[in-house]
């Protein structure tokens, strides 16, 4: 009797685990928010404040509100230009280094109340967050912490105002998704009149952690930037331009705001212990705010197609700065560029050579059908491949058109499970045999590569390395369209 007992409880054993309804999910996942925050892919940045008045990038502190006037101000104008430019979301700066608030705050005079715009009546985060909110589009704001207008700086009596107005922001204006900490910090400035320099303590200084807790008490739904995330981090340069190699995880004990190493930002960690998206900030010109003499320094649509391969397809996300003029408005050679950029990645990403695509693989979960290698070509990010449950490689085969070139492919991991996928390579089957046509490491939301155009009969995706069972989302080939036109 015990022994047939042995028996059926080996049985049941061997059943249920060959039956596992998903593979196992990696330690560090990201969460919800984040998911939907990546998905943005795109975000867009407004550098507009004191300094457009002023032309300068960092203001003292000591400019007069009566230098700024929009006078054809028209927030609209800005949502309507970045929805068309694929843009989900818009960060404005509220405040920049310089103090000057967009809004009538009651913690200061160094605002718009006491400006010529509206006579003192207007308020530009409102005027910002009622456009965002009438055309979908999320917004976000950008409060400096460092502030060379105040005369407290460096003492706790700015804490206090610091987190008073960050709460006048995000008790005022509706749903904010997103709260931008910059780390340029302390120097020299107007400082309520003493002009001097002041230097803070990176580290010690501001009380980040009772900041964040002020964010997500009063906007549960918003994700906080910084060098350091929590939810989303810097990746390490103002060029828009993420690593190679570039992991969502990340060691949060070694970065702080505004004293984080660069390098390391820019590939994220492979043994990091949180999930933190990175973010490729850049300015569609040389400067974050407007400049007169940089009206025909703009980033043309390929220059930005470009940059859209370094960052959404290297797994961050793309943070473009659109700076509007004195009048208040994006000025139409930026809003074309972005318009025709949007147009190129549309159109290189329309037909996926492979869409529906029968796929075999060397495994498959279970054996089951919900992991079938066909998942990776439905165009559905919710449906994916997975090998058998302790592989570590895996190979996927797909038929193609020969007669058809494609330059563009892509890939994408179920990131909902983790960041998997170590090292891959992708190979062609022309006649003189299997060619490698690229090689890369992680995968992670998206990875896009580009290659010169080719085209055989099959191509193979090589899974070389994993950190747990490889999964795969989404697999394309495409061919790039005009203007897509770097290597
Ligand atoms: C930097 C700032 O110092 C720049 O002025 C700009 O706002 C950029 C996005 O972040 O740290």
């Amino acid at each position: 009797m015990k022994y047939l007992l042995g028996i059926f409880a080996i049985l049941f054993f061997a059943y249920t685990s060959s039956s596992q309804t998903d593979i196992k999910p990696n330690k560090v996942v990201p969460s919800q928010k984040q998911l939907d925050y990546q998905s943005m892919e795109m975000v867009g940045f407004i550098h507009f404040n004191m300094n457009t008045f002023s032309d300068k990038e960092w203001g003292y502190g000591d400019e007069s509100p009566a230098l700024f006037d929009p006078k054809k101000l028209d927030c609209e104008q800005w949502v309507k230009a970045a929805k068309d430019a694929g843009i989900k979301e818009l960060i404005l700066t509220a405040k920049h280094h310089d103090g000057f608030c967009l809004w009538p705050s009651a913690y200061t005079e160094h605002s718009i109340k006491n400006s010529p715009y509206k006579n003192g009546k207007g308020d530009i985060v409102k005027e910002f967050t009622d456009a965002c909110a009438k055309y979908g589009m999320k917004a976000g704001l950008y409060l400096s912490p460092w502030d060379r207008n105040h005369a407290g700086y460096g003492t706790p009596a700015y804490l206090t105002y610091y987190k008073n107005q960050l709460r006048e922001l995000l008790s005022n204006y509706g749903k904010i998704s997103e709260v931008w900490f910059d780390g340029a910090n302390g120097g020299d400035g107007y400082y309520g009149g003493a002009k001097e320099t002041r230097k803070i303590d990176k580290k010690s200084y501001y009380p980040w952690k009772e900041i964040q807790q002020i964010v997500y008490q009063l906007q549960p739904g918003a994700l906080i930037f910084s060098d350091a995330g929590p939810d989303i981090h810097w990746i390490g340069n103002e060029r828009g331009i993420a690593g190679k190699t570039f992991w969502s995880m990340l060691d949060r004990n070694r970065v702080a705001v505004g004293d984080a190493d660069s390098d390391y930002l820019n590939t994220g960690d492979f043994y990091g212990s949180s999930w933190v998206i990175g973010q490729c900030d850049v300015s569609i010109r040389p400067g974050w705010f407007y400049h007169a003499k940089e009206d025909e320094n703009f980033k043309t649509p390929s220059q930005l197609v470009d940059l859209y391969y370094k960052s959404v397809g290297r797994n961050a996300v793309f943070l473009l700065n659109i700076p509007p003029n004195r009048d208040g408005l994006f000025a139409d050679k930026d809003v074309a560029s972005m318009k025709k950029f949007r147009e190129i990645i549309d159109k290189t990403f329309q037909d996926n050579l492979v869409s529906n695509a029968k796929v075999t693989a060397t495994s498959i979960f279970s054996h089951s059908a919900k992991f079938s290698p066909g998942n990776i070509t439905d165009g559905d990010l919710d449906s994916y491949w997975a090998a058998a449950g302790d592989e570590r490689q895996a190979s996927l085969e797909i038929a193609i058109d020969s007669a058809k070139k494609f330059d563009r492919i892509l890939l994408q991991e179920p990131v909902r499970l983790g960041q998997r996928i170590a090292s891959f390579d992708i190979q062609i089957l022309r006649p003189q045999g299997w060619q490698t046509i690229a090689s890369g490491t992680s995968i992670g939301y998206k990875r896009l590569l580009r290659i010169t155009p080719i085209s055989g009969s099959k191509v193979r995706i090589n899974i070389r390395d994993a950190n747990n069972t490889p999964a795969l989302s989404n697999f394309g080939l495409y061919k790039a369209a005009g203007g897509d036109i770097v290597n």
